[in-house]
């Protein structure tokens, strides 16, 4: 048995479009991937997030189902279209009401609250006016903190600004694989850039109305090269290295440097000087208390002159990304948990001026219901072989706070639809049934214990 430190933070984590559902009710606006999803041939099998799983109805069986598990805390994002359904101006109280309601329930049955802000479901409205490549939206996205910090702000602690800015501005904006679908790199630079405004002057507005801890989400992988992946020591030629330098600054440090540090990677100084403006790094550069970390596997790639650019990579002509050998999830993302404790001890070091935290972690697989069972050894695998992994990392020295699995629930996995299956339990999408599955009871064994 590993055991992890006292106070070790033990939760799920969810986003609203994936499984609030209710899209249409009590006043919320349209985001973009209403719009999106609705849009033939971007989602799979058509299906969008109207009805999800119905948490927006079901929030007390869910936090029911939470207490079950013993879970200290939950992960979840509000929907900016609830709040201003018009992406600025007049809030509206129904769509805050739910959040609310949420809140109280959670706090009755001792689960702390971590509330993320920004879990890519821009309202349609401020796309439409730009979305991300305008830089108007960050100002937005302050008033909009502000409302939420305004209701929630004497009982929630946890703040999250941001999940996964790399994905809102390289997937909606580079390679158009995620909302609002568009191609345009330049644009996504300037999207990345927004999403880091909009950050940082979220910070200061949750920071002055007295938030306790506040943390910026990064989707983060180690990036190794193919000999890299199962021997850290393996010889790595310059070229290799170049390559790999020049992904890692744009998946880990494009974030974490102009947030913890004010200054872009050198790599990426010139990309983001067409739209940096005197003073912008000082307001991105606020204190926060944690990062979070979404991680499930690592980046592998080479150096291969030649190889055009990436649209989701600008900047990435001459590398090529890499498959991985061995066992790989339903995604086909390979199964690499010593990824994880590279990637912990790594940012631990890099970044010692903050607590680090497990934000997502989790894995696909084909489930089936047997008897009102779901065996899902594979996953209940995944996670315990990355929650030693966590635990390796610890003893290395990285101050890690907690782990949160992705994800509660089955879900909307986004272009993916409801086919991949990332929940510890499972939702019959005919009747909305939730059933833990055996990775959930393993997980609820756990957390009781504080150790794997
Ligand atoms: O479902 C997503 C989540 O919304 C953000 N991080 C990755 C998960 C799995 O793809």
């Amino acid at each position: 048995m590993r055991t992890f430190p006292a106070g070790f933070v033990w939760g799920a984590a969810t986003a609203a479009y994936q499984i609030e559902g209710a899209a249409k009710e009590d006043g919320r606006g349209q985001s973009i991937w209403d719009t999106f999803s609705a849009t033939p041939g971007k989602v799979a099998g058509g299906d969008t997030g109207e009805t999800a799983t119905d948490h927006y109805h079901r929030y007390r069986e869910d936090v029911a189902l939470m207490r079950s598990l013993g879970l200290g805390a939950y992960r979840f994002s509000v929907a900016w279209p609830r709040v201003q359904p018009d992406g600025g101006g007049a809030v509206n109280p129904l769509g805050l009401g739910f959040y609310d309601r949420l809140v109280d329930e959670l706090l009755a049955g001792d689960i702390t609250p971590y509330v993320t802000l920004y879990h890519w479901d821009l309202p349609q409205a401020l796309e439409d006016r730009g979305g991300w490549a305008n830089r108007d939206t960050a100002y937005r996205f302050a008033e909009y903190a502000q409302a939420v910090h305004d209701k929630l702000g004497d009982r929630v602690r946890e703040w999250t600004t941001l999940n996964e800015p790399w994905v809102a501005a390289f997937l909606g904006y580079g390679n158009g694989v995620h909302a609002p679908g568009r191609t345009e790199p330049a644009d996504a630079l300037r999207a990345a850039h927004h999403l880091l405004l909009a950050h940082g002057l979220g910070t200061k507005v949750l920071r002055e109305a007295g938030a306790e801890r506040i943390m910026l989400v990064i989707n983060s992988a180690p990036v190794f090269t193919p000999a890299q992946v199962h021997d850290p020591a393996a010889p790595v030629s310059e070229a290799d290295a170049e390559a790999v330098a020049r992904i890692d600054a744009l998946l880990t440090r494009q974030f974490l440097d102009p947030a913890l540090r004010g200054r872009y990677p050198e790599e990426l100084v010139a990309a983001h000087a067409p739209h940096v403006r005197d003073g912008d790094l000082e307001l991105i550069n606020q204190p926060i208390d944690l990062v979070g970390i979404n991680y499930y596997n690592p980046t592998v790639v080479e150096a291969a002159p030649g190889t055009p650019a990436d649209p989701a990579w600008p900047g990435s002509q001459g590398v090529r990304f890499c498959p991985v050998d061995g066992p790989a999830t339903a995604m086909g993302w390979p199964i690499v948990p010593s990824g994880l404790s590279r990637l912990l001890v790594r940012l631990g070091r890099d970044y010692p001026e903050v607590g680090l935290m497990v934000t997502e972690n989790g894995a696909a697989f084909d489930d089936t219901v047997e008897d009102g069972r779901v065996h899902d050894a594979d996953r209940l695998d995944y996670l315990r072989t990355h929650l030693r992994a966590v635990h390796d990392a610890i003893g290395e020295g990285a101050d890690v706070r907690g782990y949160l699995v992705w994800s509660l629930l089955d879900n909307f996995e986004w272009a993916e639809g409801y086919r991949k299956r990332f929940g510890i339990v499972h939702v019959d999408y005919g009747t909305l049934t939730r059933t833990p599955k055996d990775s959930a009871l393993w997980y609820r064994d756990a957390v009781s214990a504080n150790a794997v």
